[in-house]
């Protein structure tokens, strides 16, 4: 009987693997995608050339990080060379031009924390958001990107959890739950903390890439090919992961004193940090340190609420990995 049990048990994983790894398949931007939004960006830059001529533009976010599903909006970094720039003037005359070409519900949000034009291109559908001199996400894109390179792993963990904190409401900062970048920065620590480890720490190796944005160094290495392989001395399946990946937020990690840290590729102290206390709005009740931006905490977002919201639906989707018959269909239940 035992040994019954094992098999249902062993096929019940076997099916759960294939069934993440339908999902996480049909939510891959197909190729054709790609190149639209390739075209569009560049129409835009030549449009944006006309008043800035020294003006580039670069893709960031989910649409470059590689952890972006199909029909995302795509986010969008005007960088111009003038360090005076005023941003607020910029973006006016930016709206104004894209609205001369008819593009639609073009929106310039100058006050958002990080100021915005929005708009929607008819002709392809593609919804974007266009903010100015934000190089520090375009390096934190590439972080992101070469770390998928490394082991498929993670880019099928993070598909299935963004998908579900989608599907569930958590991935809303303005409600105080994650952004995408958190999940995706909460997968690559777990994938460097499996044993064995499936995820190196990059910026703990050799530097072969180094740039300095707004006095932050941002230094790693980045030549990840030479670094397929890593991983493959772990076997775990990817339903075994993510059955890991919500025990661990549900059932082991340490709210009370631990920062998880992609940088470091392991747990810092609270402590260390000094973020014991709140400050302003910052209450620090799930910390994960920012890959570059040290001080910056993105879990920051998070209050006495929707941390409860937060560790509710963690603890939910490790309970039904655990026991529901019919994992799938419960855990992207909408909420
Ligand atoms: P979606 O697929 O759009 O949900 P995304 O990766 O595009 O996921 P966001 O649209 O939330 O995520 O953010 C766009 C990029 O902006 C991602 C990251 O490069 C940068 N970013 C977002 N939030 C922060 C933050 N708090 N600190 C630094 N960079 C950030
Ligand atoms: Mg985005």
């Amino acid at each position: 009987r035992m040994l019954k049990k094992q098999m249902q048990c062993c096929l019940d994983i076997d099916r759960l693997n294939a069934a993440f790894l339908a999902i996480y398949e049909s939510l891959i931007p197909p190729e054709e995608e790609k190149m639209k939004q390739e075209l569009f960006l560049m129409s835009l830059e030549k449009l944006i050339n006309k008043e800035w001529p020294q003006a580039r533009l670069y893709l960031y976010g989910s649409c470059a990080n590689s952890f972006g599903v199909s029909k995302s909006d795509i986010d969008v970094c005007l960088a111009i060379e003038d360090a005076e720039v005023n941003k607020p003037e910029v973006l006016l005359k930016l709206a104004d031009i894209l609205q001369s070409d008819n593009l639609q519900n073009v929106q310039a949000l100058t006050r958002a924390r990080v100021p915005i034009v929005k708009l929607m291109d008819p002709v392809t559908g593609i919804s974007c958001d266009i903010c100015i001199n934000n190089v520090l996400a375009v390096v934190n894109t590439k972080l992101l990107r070469d770390y998928a390179q490394i082991d498929v792993r993670l880019r099928q963990l993070a598909f299935i959890v963004k998908h579900w904190a989608k599907s569930r409401g958590v991935n809303a900062t303005y409600q105080g739950t994650l952004s995408s970048y958190a999940y995706v920065l909460m997968c690559i620590h777990f994938l460097q903390q499996r044993r064995p480890a499936i995820l190196p720490c990059l910026q703990e190796m050799r530097t072969t890439y180094s740039v300095t944005v707004d006095d932050i160094q941002c230094a790693y290495f980045h030549q990840v090919e030479k670094l397929r392989g890593f991983g493959s001395r772990n076997k775990e399946t990817i339903a075994g992961l993510v059955w890991a990946f919500f025990n661990y937020w549900a059932y082991s990690h340490d709210y009370t004193n631990a920062v998880i840290s992609v940088r470091i590729g392991s747990i810092l102290s609270k402590h260390e940090k000094e973020w014991t206390r709140r400050i302003g709005n910052d209450r620090h009740l799930i910390c994960i340190e920012d890959p570059f931006e040290i001080s910056h905490d993105l879990g920051r977002v998070v209050d006495k609420f929707s941390i409860k919201v937060l560790r509710e639906e963690f603890e939910r989707a490790a309970d039904i990995l655990q026991y529901d018959p019919n994992p799938c269909a419960t855990l992207f239940e909408p909420y």
